[in-house]
């Protein structure tokens, strides 16, 4: 059977842990390697908790490398908010109360990440492999992905297509304006998508319209094999980190959105997004209100080619905005059923 052939690029992360288990067990997925990045928490605890998770599932067998810790750009303003927030991770509160802790609730690993590092990986192994055969999904900060085509845009034609959590366009995010994989590195996303690469947004709309419940959590945990365990904890976590959570009914919590997940469902299973627009989406990189903002291009602002003729700006994205939650849970839950045989 035709498997994906993926490398999928991290910042571990209760989400990312559970993106991550999905991955490992999907009979559909071929992991070439997992790459990590700073972001939801610091570089040296998203590799960590990489590790750890890919020793529950017995895949020590898969190779990591370590990225970057820092986005390309947006931390070097002194007074810019990423500036302020990104470098300074480790105080924000405590591991049970965080909807990313920094380290996952699981046994510390020997498992270490190779020597190479992640940008300088992904170029090796991409030029290495057929064109058009592997697909890249990026579930953090795209600086991994943005340093790779700027070191060598021969890999361009290697990559497939690439499925990655982020943008949004309705839903509130981690600024006014934009959702966090974006806000933290903004001009690495911008890279890939004037990249001419086929990219598919799995966006903050869909995830946040995917939530998954305190009932659906019993259930994984009911399978009772320590991967579904460990993932009806992360569910519960990020129901528990209520300032983070979503569809909330009369000011009651009864759900929270398993963002990174969905994009690795959506490799597999592209039935689960719906409302697929293609598009014209580009990053606001003006440092101001909007800075990391995923802006649509609509027609409001005519272009001309040198004749004079209006032109649409070009295709750059298939932006999914809603995503069906029944599909999403019973992959997953499918999934880990498969860890009690
Ligand atoms: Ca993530």
């Amino acid at each position: 059977m035709h498997k994906e052939r993926i490398i999928l690029d991290v910042d571990t992360g209760s989400d990312d842990a559970v993106a991550l288990v999905c991955a490992l067990l999907s009979e559909d997925i071929d992991i070439l390697g997992v790459t990590t990045v700073g972001g939801n928490v610091e570089l040296k605890n998203t590799t960590d908790n990489t590790l750890r998770v890919l020793e529950l599932c017995n895949s020590c067998d898969i190779p990591v490398y370590m990225g970057a810790e820092l986005p390309l750009v947006s931390t070097l303003v002194p007074w810019g908010i990423q500036g302020m927030t990104l470098p300074h991770r480790e105080i924000l509160g405590d591991d049970k109360e965080r909807v990313h802790p920094h380290h996952l609730p699981l046994p510390p690993t020997t498992l270490k990440a190779n020597e190479q590092r992640a940008p300088l990986w992904i170029v090796e192994k991409l030029l290495q492999m057929p064109d058009r055969s592997v697909t890249i999904v990026p579930v953090g900060p795209q600086t991994n992905l943005a340093l790779a085509i700027r070191s060598d845009d021969r890999i361009l034609k290697k990559i497939k297509r690439v499925v990655m959590m982020g943008g949004s366009h309705d839903v509130y995010a981690s600024t006014q304006a934009a959702e966090f994989n974006v806000w933290v590195d903004p001009e690495a996303v911008e890279i890939v998508l004037s990249s001419g690469l086929d990219v598919t947004m799995v966006s903050l709309d869909a995830t946040s319209n995917a939530y998954l419940n305190y009932e659906q959590a019993a259930q994984i945990r009911a399978i009772g094999t320590k991967q579904a365990v460990f993932v009806a904890d992360m569910i519960e976590q990020r129901l528990r980190a209520s300032d983070n959570n979503l569809g909330k009914t009369k000011g009651k919590i009864v759900g929270a959105a398993l963002h990174d997940p969905l994009a690795v469902c959506a490799v597999v299973h592209p039935e689960v997004l719906s409302e697929i627009w293609d598009t014209s989406f580009h990053v606001d990189l003006g440092r101001g209100y909007a800075y990391g903002e995923t802006v649509l291009g609509r027609n409001y602002t005519v272009i001309r080619d040198k004749q004079g003729h209006q032109v649409d700006l070009p295709i750059n994205c298939h932006y999914a905005k809603k995503a069906d939650s029944k599909v999403f849970f019973h992959w997953m839950y499918d999934l880990l059923l498969k860890t009690k045989e």
